[in-house]
């Protein structure tokens, strides 16, 4: 854990993120677009075009933010056309690393140790954190995005002319429904674990926690007869919920101790869950021997002797496959 200042790594604590006693997150720090034909993005400036092993994917198996961009990857079959590396989850005074020691890929493009170095390779004056997932630029050598949330939208249509999989998750008919439920998904459930979980204080932690049982018990009741979250078809909404709800019992019930209720208590959540683990290619990026070992391992403030629960038994934990 740590950050970058003008291009050098400095090692820190996930909680020195929570000021206040409440954790920030920090926004991303690279945002281009690959677009189909490479004219511009959603920001207006000029993309990168698509292409066949031009763009290369860093992802960690234990980050929902970078799972989404795995389960995208797998759904519109472009595993051919965009390759990926896979950090080690333990992640201690180095950031990320690319040790081999749980199954991790190593860094086959660069042979780097840290993804830090690549972050100082794409900008030698970075500041800020090192984050997964990364998209990375093989013919200009650099990171176009390391913003999960855009990430995914490049990945659902640049390369449709290319040959992906048929399959948008983000329909320009239902983008407004969409907009609104991954609003608030992501500040009352995806980073709310966090805000649970590297809250300082007991009132940032109350703070968090609340609402997240709150909306998960909403998204019980909405889901109570649908079979997704929006029009009737699974949308990147489903994808950016699915991957906080995967880590939950395992992880953020005990080391966040968001422990109100557990996913298995929910009826429909559990039912969601697992229709979404019934999908071979979503089931195929779960590995949560990756999960578990990342947050109890490398939480060294939450949790000092880096021990890692055997527990709990997860009624779906025959449907995905552990790494080593
Ligand atoms: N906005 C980013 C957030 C990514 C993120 O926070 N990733 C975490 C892993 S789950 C990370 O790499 N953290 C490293 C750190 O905070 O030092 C996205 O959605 O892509």
């Amino acid at each position: 854990m740590g950050r970058m200042i003008d291009g050098t790594w400095h090692a820190g604590k996930m909680t020195e993120d929570a000021a206040d006693g409440a954790f920030k997150r920090q926004d991303a720090g690279f945002r281009d677009w690959v677009t189909a034909d490479g004219g511009p993005g959603p920001d207006g400036q000029p993309g990168r075009p698509a292409a066949v092993g031009r763009y290369h994917l860093y992802v960690s198996y234990a980050c929902p933010w970078a799972h989404r961009t795995l389960i995208v990857r797998a759904l519109k079959g472009l595993e051919d056309m965009i390759g990926v590396s896979v950090v080690d989850p333990v992640m201690l005074d180095h950031g990320w690393t690319f040790a081999r020691d749980h199954g991790g890929t190593g860094d086959p493009l660069h042979g780097a140790d840290y993804l830090w170095q690549l972050y100082a390779r794409a900008r030698p004056d970075y500041t800020g954190k090192v984050t997964v997932p990364v998209l990375w630029d093989r013919e200009t050598d650099t990171i176009v995005s390391n913003e999960s949330s855009e990430i995914i939208r490049m990945l659902t249509g640049a390369w449709d002319e290319l040959g992906a999989t048929e399959g948008d998750y983000y329909p320009s008919s239902l983008r407004p429904e969409i907009d609104a439920i991954n609003a608030d998904v992501y500040d009352h459930v995806n980073n709310a674990v966090y805000k649970a979980g590297f809250a300082t204080t007991q009132a940032a932690y109350e703070e968090a926690v609340e609402p997240l049982f709150a909306t998960l018990d909403r998204l019980e009741e909405r889901l109570t007869g649908a079979d997704w979250l929006v029009g009737g078809q699974m949308t990147e909404a489903d994808i950016r919920l699915f991957t906080t709800l995967v880590r939950f019992d395992a992880v953020y019930v005990g080391h966040f101790k968001c422990n109100i209720r557990r996913i298995v208590d929910y009826p429909t959540l559990e039912a969601y869950l697992e229709r979404m683990l019934a999908i071979p290619a979503i089931a195929a990026t779960v590995h949560l021997d990756h999960i578990k070992t990342h947050y109890y391992a490398s939480h060294r403030d939450l949790n000092p002797c880096g021990i890692v629960p055997v527990g709990p038994a997860l009624p779906w934990a025959g449907l995905v496959e552990p790494i080593r």
